[in-house]
Parts: C-alpha cells; sequence; structure tokens
C-alpha cells in the first residue's frame, strides 16, 4: 500500500450544482474534459439550453440474466421487478431502525456478480493522483488493506432516485420510463468502511483533482443494443472528500453479495446510483468527467426543466411510508396503530402529519427516533376508523431544511425524485 503523509488538497470549487455542470460542460467543448462511453450528440444536446426540443433517451431493459439476485425473495417481503426486487412496506413492520439485510431491496442493472475478497483489488488510477498513473499501472489495495485502515460506521439509507415512480402515473396521470418501483425501493443500513477520503489521499490524491468515478465489477449495461460500459458514475471531489465511505460491512456483518461483496461506495443521502455496488476501480480526474449515468440518466428532463436536462441528480428528495400493504384492511370501531417512516436527502425529517380521511383533516405523528439526516424517522398514529368503506391514508413529512411533501410533483420523463404526498388505499371493514 502507498504511503500516508500527504497534504490534504485544496478545497473543492464552490460553485452550485447547475454552475458546475455547465462548467464542466464548456470544459468538455473545448477539449478539456473526457466522456468516453458519451455521445457527442448527447453532450451537445446537454449543451443546447437553447434547443426547441430535447430528444428524451429511452432507457432500454436490462438484458435478462439468469438469476441477477443471489439472496431469497419469497414474495412476502418483495416484489420481483426485472432485475431488481422491491421491499414490501408491510414485511418492514416490526423491523427496527435498520433494514435487515436479507429485506434490504435490490437495484442491479444487470446481475449480482459473486466475487471473492482475497482476490479483489481496488484500482485507482487517472490524472487527478500525482504520479497520473494509467489504467494500466494503477495504485491499488486489496480488502485486507482496506480493513487495516481506520474505520468509521454511519447509518445512511440507500434509496433509487426512482423510488415512488408509479406514483407519477397513478396518482397524476403522466408516463414516465424505468422500472415502476411503489416505495420500497429504500433500506436504512448501519455501514462500516473507510473514508473514500482516506484512500485517495493514500493514494496520492493531485491538487488538481476535479471528479473521481468509481465503476461497478458487474457486467456492461447494454441499452437498445448498445453497450454503454460497466456502471460508473462521476462524483465531484467535493462530495468524495465529504462522507463517502468505501463499505465492507452492511449492518454488522460482510456485505452480502447483492449488496456489493466484497467493497461498494456509501454516499450518503445521494441518488442510489452513486452508492457503487462491486467497486473495482476509481478513476481520479484532474478533468470533469461524464458517463451516461450523469448524462442520459438521473438528470430531469421534460417540459418543467431546462431543454438541455437538469443537472445531475445529487441529493435525495423527502417522502413519507405506511407500513402496510396497498388495500390494507381495517376493522372499523377497533383501535389500530399505524406506522410508518419519513425522510430526506436535505436533513431529518423533524415533523409528520397524517391524515386518515383522504386529506381533509391532519394531525401531528408521534415520533419514534430522535431525527437525524442521511436517515428516516419512524413515526406512529392511533386511530378507530368508525365506518367501513374504501378511503385514503397520507402523510407529510417536513425536514430541518423547510422542505415539506407537496400534494403534487413536478413530472419528469424518467419518474425520479417524486415527492409528493402519497395516497395510500385502505379499506375499513
Ligand atoms: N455496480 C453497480 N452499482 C450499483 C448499481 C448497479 O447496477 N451496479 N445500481 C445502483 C442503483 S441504481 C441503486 S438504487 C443502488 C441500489 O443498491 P442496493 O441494490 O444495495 O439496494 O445501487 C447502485 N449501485
Ligand atoms: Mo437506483
Amino acid at each position: 500500500m502507498p504511503a500516508s503523509a500527504v497534504p490534504s488538497p485544496p478545497p473543492a470549487p464552490r460553485l452550485d450544482e447547475a454552475g458546475y455542470d455547465r462548467h464542466r460542460l464548456r470544459q468538455w467543448l473545448d477539449g478539456e474534459a473526457r466522456a468516453d462511453g458519451v455521445s457527442r450528440r448527447r453532450l451537445l444536446t446537454l449543451l443546447a439550453a437553447t434547443a426547441a426540443a430535447t430528444v428524451l433517451p429511452t432507457p432500454g431493459p436490462a438484458r435478462a440474466a439468469v438469476a441477477p439476485i443471489v439472496k431469497p425473495l419469497p414474495p412476502e417481503w418483495f416484489i420481483q421487478r426485472g432485475t431488481n426486487a422491491e421491499t414490501r412496506w408491510e414485511a418492514l413492520r416490526g423491523t427496527g431502525h435498520h433494514t435487515p439485510n436479507e429485506l434490504f431491496f435490490v437495484r442491479n442493472h444487470t446481475a449480482t456478480p459473486v466475487l471473492d475478497a482475497h482476490d479483489w483489488r481496488l484500482r485507482l488510477w487517472g490524472t487527478g493522483l500525482r504520479s497520473a498513473p494509467g489504467e494500466d499501472r494503477p495504485v491499488e489495495f486489496g480488502y485486507d488493506d482496506l480493513r487495516a485502515l481506520p474505520a468509521v460506521t454511519r447509518t445512511a439509507f440507500v434509496e433509487c432516485a426512482g423510488n415512488g415512480r408509479s406514483s407519477y402515473t397513478t396518482q397524476q396521470g403522466e408516463t414516465v420510463t424505468g422500472t415502476p418501483w411503489t416505495l420500497g425501493a429504500i433500506g436504512v443500513a448501519r455501514w462500516r468502511g473507510v473514508r473514500l477520503a482516506d484512500v485517495l489521499r493514500r493514494a496520492g490524491l493531485s491538487s488538481r483533482a476535479v471528479d473521481v468515478q468509481p465503476r461497478g465489477l458487474d457486467a456492461e449495461y447494454l441499452s437498445g443494443g448498445e453497450s454503454l460500459g460497466r456502471v460508473r458514475r462521476p462524483l465531484p471531489l467535493s462530495k468524495a472528500l465529504d462522507d463517502v465511505l468505501l463499505a465492507y460491512e452492511m449492518n454488522g456483518e460482510p456485505l452480502p453479495y447483492d449488496h456489493g461483496y466484497p467493497v461498494r461506495v456509501l454516499v450518503p443521502s445521494w441518488v442510489g446510483i452513486a452508492s457503487i455496488k462491486w467497486v473495482g476501480d476509481i478513476e481520479v480526474s484532474a478533468e470533469p468527467l461524464f458517463s451516461p449515468w450523469n448524462t442520459a440518466f438521473y438528470r430531469l428532463f421534460g417540459p418543467a426543466h431546462p431543454a438541455e436536462g437538469s443537472a445531475p441528480l445529487t441529493r435525495q428528495t423527502i417522502k413519507s411510508a405506511f407500513e402496510l400493504a396497498s388495500g390494507a384492511t381495517f376493522p372499523a370501531g377497533q383501535g389500530h396503530v399505524l406506522r410508518g417512516r419519513s425522510w430526506s436527502g436535505a436533513g431529518a425529517v423533524t415533523q409528520v402529519e397524517v391524515s386518515t380521511d383522504g386529506g381533509a383533516s391532519w394531525r401531528r405523528a408521534r415520533l419514534h427516533d430522535r431525527p437525524r439526516p442521511h436517515t428516516w424517522t419512524r413515526w406512529s398514529v392511533a386511530w378507530r376508523p368508525d365506518r367501513p368503506g374504501a378511503t385514503h391514508l397520507l402523510a407529510r413529512a417536513t425536514d430541518t431544511a423547510g422542505r415539506t411533501q407537496p400534494d403534487v410533483a413536478v413530472p419528469n420523463a424518467q419518474g425520479y425524485l417524486f415527492d409528493a404526498v402519497v395516497r395510500h388505499p385502505v379499506t375499513v371493514v
């Protein structure tokens, strides 16, 4: 392992996300940025803020793998969606703050690779390291090298940017592309690993570095018959040095195969795609980087957004869910306790209001966790329905950043970041 006495790099430039994106796109035009696997047309589209119409990317289905997920997926816990598995919220009832590994949702572009920690190496390379090693001569760390570094533990959710996507259609009548998740593409775990910042410094981080791009060891992703290469997404150095982990444990166990064994990236509060599983290499670059996962995907496209799309998605939005099946039944004239959880990528959830009459009246839920950022706050309300019939349960969260869930989410073509209050159908019998 390389020596560690390296001065810290200067702080990364403080641009907002859109400003940062514009800046790096201009650098690409000037030949100062790399965009392997992203078409020139795509980048020109992003640049062309004045374009009348944007050609929307249509993410094709991943090629069906024989067994995309290794762990058992009992139907009472999971809804299978292609290569992915969504956790059923009713299965989280009675589980603690952390989602048990067996119940944690899985989002695979292709299929889980079963890797051996002993042959695994993390390879760091690129112009953002002082020795500027090429991909063929990387700075390497083995699994035991990482385990020998100072360990840190963090509780954080991993949530897909498309979690709740189906509500754009069911509640708002919008047509969107992508996996029609309800609200179960989220889990919270206690992650243990090393700081990415420590590894970058030991690898010889240069003061010229601007982006890091972790890449998975799973198969190349095919979209519309074309390979987009292995799953990878650039992360600005400012976030990489802040609170990002290279995690090797999940809830006190080695990472399960499906969740990135032996090592995954964990980017607290950001869209799930940032948390690259089965990480094999990290490009550290002095030039801005682009991949399909920060150009064609994981931006907001559509009439309410800039013609070239929004800046690449970073933090998650705010959401709430009941620990209940869709269509759950409740006997009338009896007392029930409704439980749920609310979370936000912008701060801790400090207040939750619940309506049991379809949104006509609201009351405060009792909170069961000390509100913390990067994770959910559990809550409950008592309910004694008096007459039989169909109704909707609603929950609305507010976070420390002052965000509150709206009644309607601003739509986008790929159905990301649904934040509106979800109407949960139930029947009183
Ligand atoms: N290598 C790799 N990393 C990946 C993915 C993938 O398909 N391959 N999927 C991403 C997406 S879109 C999400 S939402 C999270 C899901 O993490 P989980 O499967 O552990 O729940 O992993 C991210 N990291
Ligand atoms: Mo995702």
